[in-house]
C-alpha cells in the first residue's frame, strides 16, 4: 500500500551512504568560472575566483570566491557593491560552512511505506521528479491547479515560482511577509502609497537623528545597513533607541527609552502629539504633501506624554527632549520603519504611526530620511502567458485582511486546514528555503495542515525540520555551487549582480535550474523554460541592457546609469500612489474597512503573576535557524542564552550559566533547555532570547538541542486584521527548573 498521505509522520533522515562523495559526472556548467584563472600562480599555489552574491541572509551581499587549488579558501565582498561596500559580515564569511557541511542532503529522497513503517528511500533524480510530476498530475485533475501553494525564501526559488505559475498556480508566498515585514509594507502604503522594500530605502548615512523602536542594528546585521549606522555615528549622529532591552544600538546611542513591551504605539502617538503641540512639525512639508492633518490633530490632542507615562514607563520629560531632538535635525531625522514587525498583532496601525510621524518631519523623501530606490531594469525572457487560475488563495485572504499585499503564509496554512470553500482545497505545497516548523507559529496547526497535504516537496540544502515530513525531499547545490537569477535589488543606483559557481555540486545534490527545468519537461510545461540552461538563460537577459554572461564573470556587479533625483527637489510637486494623491496621514482606505481612520492605542494583554513576557531577536552570529549547523559559524556561537533580569534571577534563585526550562500560558514546554544569562540589560517583565536554536533533527548534530526554539512557545498568536501579520509577543513564560539538562551531559 502507498504511504497514506492524511497520516503523514515525521521520519528522520538518516545518515546517506557515501559521505565524502565529492562530484558526480561531468560538469554541470559550459562556462564555469572556475576555469579561468585570475590570478599568477602564487608560491606555487593555483587561485580562482568567481563572482556571487551571498545567500546566508537576504540582503544579498556581493563577493567574490576564491579558491586555492580547487579548494574553498575564502568570500570576500565585492567593492563596486552597494549591499557590501566590499565587506561581508561574519555570517557572509562563514559562508562557506554551507558548501563543507558534510551533513547537507546529498541525495533525493522519497517517503515510502516499508513493513508499516514510513522511511525515506534515497533515489535517483529521474524518479524522484518523475513522481513530484505524476502526483502533481493527480492533483490538477482532482482538485485543479489552484490547490497547489508555493512557499519560498532565497534567490533559486525564481524557476519554482515560474513553474507554479505555469502549473496553473498563483499561490507564491513566504514567512517573510506574514511574519516579518508586511505590516511595515501595509502601513507605509496606506500613508504613501509606496513600501519601504528590501534593502530598505533609509538614508541612514546622511542621517542626523535616528529613532529605533525595536529594530535591534548592530544584532541584526544587514552589512550595508549596519555600516551606514556606523558612518552616521562617527558624523556624529544621535540616536534615541525605544528596546525593552539595553541592545548593542542602545549602547551608541544618546538616548535609551526602556519602553514597557507592547506600548509603542502609545510612544509614537506622543510624540507626534508633541511636535504637534509645539509646533515643531514640518509645516511646509505637511501643508504641500499630506492630507488629514486637522483629524490628526484632533485624535492625538489627548495623547499627552503624561498620558503616554503610566503606560510606557517613560517619563513625560523624555518623551518632550526626545520629540524636539528629531525635530531639531528633521528633515535628517529618520524614525527607522523596522523591519521584523510583526509584535502585537496591530502592527499596521503602529507602522502606520511610524510614517505619519515622518511625515511630520518631512523625512519621506528627503535627505537623511528616506531615499527615492532606483531598480535596474532588466527585460524577462520570454515565455508563453500563464494560465489563468479559476481561484486566487491570495483573494481568499483578502476577503479576510483587505491589505494583505502579498499572500500570507499562515493564512495559506489555515486554508489548508480549513479551505474556504469545498471546491477550493489547498493539496500540494512546494517549500524552497523555508523551514516553515521553525517559522510558522502554532507548530501544531503547521502539522495539521501538512497532514492534510496530498504532496509535500521540500527543496533545501539541510536536513531541517520540514524535511521529515516531506514526501519528497530535494536536495539543493548550495549557492556556491550553483547560478542563480540576477540580483536586481532597489538601492542608490540601479545596479545587477551575478552569482555564478565556485565549485561543481557536491553529492548528487543540483540547482534550482536544473532541476525545475527537468522537472518541467516531465509535466510537459517546456515552453515556460525555452532556454537551454542557466548559462543560456542568464546570458540572453544580460545581452538586453547590453552586457553578456562574460562580461560579468569578469565583473560580478555592473552599476547602470542612474534614473533620477534621490531625493525630492525643493518645492518639487509630488504625486503619491495614494487615492487622494496626498500622504495620507488619515486614512479613509481603512476608515472604508472599518479600521482606525488614524491610530489608537490599545492595550496588550499582561504576563500572568509569576510569567514574563517573551521577547526574540537575531545573533549577529547566524541567520535565523538557517545556519545553526554551519561548521564555521557554530564556532562562534553554538547555543542561544536567555537573558534574565537580576531581580527575576533571584525570585527563582537562578544563576549564570545554569540551564532551565520554559513553559508558556498555554502550558506548552520547551523541548530542549536554556542557558541562562542574567544581565541588568533587560526589564523584569520580560526575558529575550534570539531565534534560530533548538534543533529538533538529530541529522545536524552541531545543532541538535543546543539552545531553546523560541518558536515552540509561540501558541498564542495577536492577528493584525489588516493585514494577517502573525504578532509572536504575547507568549508568556515560567521557569521550570527541574531536569533541565543541557544536551551534551543528557
Ligand atoms: N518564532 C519565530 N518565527 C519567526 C521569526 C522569529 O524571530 N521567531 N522570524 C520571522 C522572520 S523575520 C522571517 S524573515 C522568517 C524566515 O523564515 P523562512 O522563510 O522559513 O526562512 P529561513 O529560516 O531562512 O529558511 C531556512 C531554510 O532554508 C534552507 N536553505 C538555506 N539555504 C538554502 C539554499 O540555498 N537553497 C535551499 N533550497 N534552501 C536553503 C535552510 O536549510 C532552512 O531549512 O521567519 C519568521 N518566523
Ligand atoms: N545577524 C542577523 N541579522 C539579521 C537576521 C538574522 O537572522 N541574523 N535576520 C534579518 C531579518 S529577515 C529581519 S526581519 C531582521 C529582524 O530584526 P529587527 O527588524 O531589528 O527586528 P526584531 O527582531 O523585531 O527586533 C528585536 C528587538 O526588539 C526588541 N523588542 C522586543 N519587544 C519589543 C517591544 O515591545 N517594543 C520595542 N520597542 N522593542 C521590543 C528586542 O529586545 C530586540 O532588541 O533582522 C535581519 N538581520
Ligand atoms: S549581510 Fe552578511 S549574511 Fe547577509 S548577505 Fe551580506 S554578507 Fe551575507
Ligand atoms: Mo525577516
Amino acid at each position: 500500500m502507498p504511504t497514506s498521505f492524511n497520516r503523514r509522520d515525521f521520519i528522520k533522515i538518516g545518515a546517506a551512504a557515501g559521505i565524502g562523495t565529492a562530484m558526480v559526472g561531468p560538469s554541470l556548467f559550459r562556462r564555469h568560472p572556475t576555469a579561468r584563472t585570475t590570478y599568477p600562480r602564487q608560491q606555487g599555489d593555483l587561485i580562482e575566483t568567481s563572482p556571487t552574491y551571498c545567500e546566508i541572509c537576504f540582503w544579498k551581499c556581493a563577493g567574490w570566491v576564491h579558491s586555492k587549488n580547487g579548494k574553498p579558501w575564502k568570500v570576500v565582498g565585492h567593492p563596486e557593491d552597494q549591499h557590501s561596500h566590499g565587506r561581508l559580515c561574519t555570517r557572509g564569511t562563514g559562508g562557506i560552512g554551507a558548501y563543507t557541511d558534510p551533513e547537507r542532503l546529498k541525495r533525493p529522497l522519497i517517503r515510502v511505506e516499508e513493513r508499516g513503517e514510513q522511511v525515506f528511500r534515497e533515489v535517483s533524480w529521474d524518479e524522484a521528479l518523475d513522481y513530484i510530476a505524476h502526483k502533481l498530475s493527480v492533483i490538477k485533475e482532482t482538485h485543479g491547479p489552484e490547490s497547489l501553494a508555493m512557499f519560498s525564501h532565497g534567490t533559486g526559488a525564481s524557476h519554482w515560482k515560474t513553474l507554479t505559475k505555469a502549473y496553473g498556480s498563483a499561490c507564491i508566498t513566504a514567512p517573510s511577509f506574514a511574519q516579518c515585514r508586511g505590516p511595515r509594507a501595509a502601513g507605509f502604503y496606506l500613508t504613501y502609497g509606496d513600501v519601504v522594500g528590501s534593502p530598505e530605502r533609509t538614508d541612514i548615512a546622511n542621517s542626523r537623528c535616528m529613532v529605533l523602536i525595536g529594530s535591534h542594528l548592530g544584532e541584526n546585521l544587514h552589512n550595508g545597513q549596519v555600516q551606514e549606522m556606523g558612518t552616521f555615528l562617527a558624523n556624529g549622529g544621535e540616536m534615541i533607541v525605544v528596546d525593552p532591552r539595553f541592545s548593542t544600538a542602545a549602547g551608541k546611542a544618546k538616548h535609551w527609552l526602556p519602553i514597557k513591551p507592547s506600548t509603542d504605539l502609545a510612544l509614537i502617538l506622543a510624540w507626534i502629539h508633541v511636535l504637534i503641540e509645539e509646533e515643531l512639525y514640518d509645516r511646509d512639508y505637511v501643508e504641500r504633501y499630506t492630507t488629514g492633518f486637522e483629524q490628526l490633530k484632533e485624535a492625538v490632542a489627548t495623547n499627552t506624554p503624561e498620558w503616554a507615562y503610566p503606560i510606557t514607563t517613560i517619563e513625560p520629560a523624555v518623551i518632550r527632549e526626545t520629540a524636539r531632538t528629531m525635530a531639531r535635525y528633521a528633515p535628517a531625522t529618520l524614525v527607522h520603519p523596522g523591519r521584523h514587525v510583526t509584535w502585537y498583532g496591530d502592527d499596521t496601525q503602529r507602522s502606520r504611526a511610524i510614517a505619519i510621524l515622518n511625515a511630520l518631519l518631512g523625512s519621506w523623501g528627503r535627505e537623511g530620511g528616506f531615499y527615492i530606490p532606483q531598480t535596474a531594469q532588466v527585460p524577462e525572457y520570454p515565455h508563453p502567458e500563464y494560465p489563468e487560475p479559476s481561484w486566487k488563495m491570495c483573494e481568499e485572504t483578502q476577503k479576510i485582511f483587505p491589505y494583505a499585499l502579498s499572500p500570507v503564509a499562515s493564512h495559506i496554512r489555515d486554508m489548508t486546514v480549513a479551505p474556504p470553500a469545498p471546491d477550493k482545497q489547498v493539496k500540494a505545497w512546494l517549500v524552497y528555503g523555508s523551514n516553515l516548523i521553525l517559522s510558522l507559529p502554532d507548530i501544531e496547526k503547521t502539522i495539521q495542515a501538512i497532514q492534510n497535504l496530498d504532496l509535500l516537496v521540500v527543496i533545501d540544502i539541510m536536513p531541517a525540520e520540514i524535511c521529515g515530513w516531506a514526501d519528497v525531499v530535494l536536495p539543493e547545490a548550495t549557492y556556491l555551487e550553483r547560478y542563480d537569477d540576477l540580483r536586481i535589488s532597489p538601492g542608490r543606483r540601479p545596479q545587477i549582480a551575478l552569482r555564478a559557481p565556485a565549485f561543481e555540486p557536491m553529492y548528487d545534490t543540483k540547482p534550482s535550474g536544473w532541476i525545475v527545468k527537468k522537472l518541467a519537461a516531465k509535466m510537459g510545461l517546456s515552453q515556460y523554460f525555452p532556454w537551454e540552461d542557466d548559462e543560456d538563460y542568464l546570458d540572453w537577459r544580460l545581452r538586453q541592457i547590453g552586457s553578456s554572461l562574460d562580461e560579468m564573470l569578469e565583473i560580478g556587479v555592473k552599476t547602470l546609469p542612474s534614473q533620477g533625483p534621490l531625493y525630492f527637489p525643493p518645492g518639487a510637486d509630488v504625486t503619491f500612489n495614494t487615492p487622494s494623491g496626498m500622504i495620507e496621514l488619515y486614512s479613509e482606505q481603512l476608515e472604508q474597512y472599518g479600521f482606525d481612520p488614524i491610530p489608537v492605542y490599545r492595550a496588550h494583554q499582561e504576563p500572568p503573576a509569576g510569567y514574563y513576557r517573551l521577547i526574540q531577536g537575531r545573533s549577529p552570529f547566524h541567520t535565523f535557524a538557517r545556519t545553526t549547523n554551519n561548521p564555521i559559524l557554530t564556532e562562534l556561537q553554538d547555543e542561544n542564552t536567555l537573558w534574565v533580569h537580576p531581580t527575576t534571577a533571584k525570585d527563582w534563585g537562578l544563576e549564570t550559566g545554569q540551564y532551565v526550562h520554559l513553559e508558556n500560558q498555554d502550558g506548552k514546554h520547551s523541548t530542549f533547555p536554556i542557558r541562562v544569562q542574567i544581565t541588568e540589560r533587560i526589564r523584569t517583565d520580560c526575558v529575550y532570547m534570539v531565534h534560530g536554536f533548538g534543533h529538533s533533527q538529530k541529522q545536524m548534530s552541531r545543532s541538535y538541542g543546543k539552545g531553546m526554539d523560541d518558536n515552540e512557545l509561540v501558541t498564542n498568536v495577536d492577528v493584525d486584521p489588516i493585514m494577517g501579520g502573525t504578532g509572536r509577543r504575547s507568549n508568556f513564560v515560567t521557569f521550570k527548573l527541574e531536569n533541565a539538562t543541557p544536551m551534551e551531559a543528557a
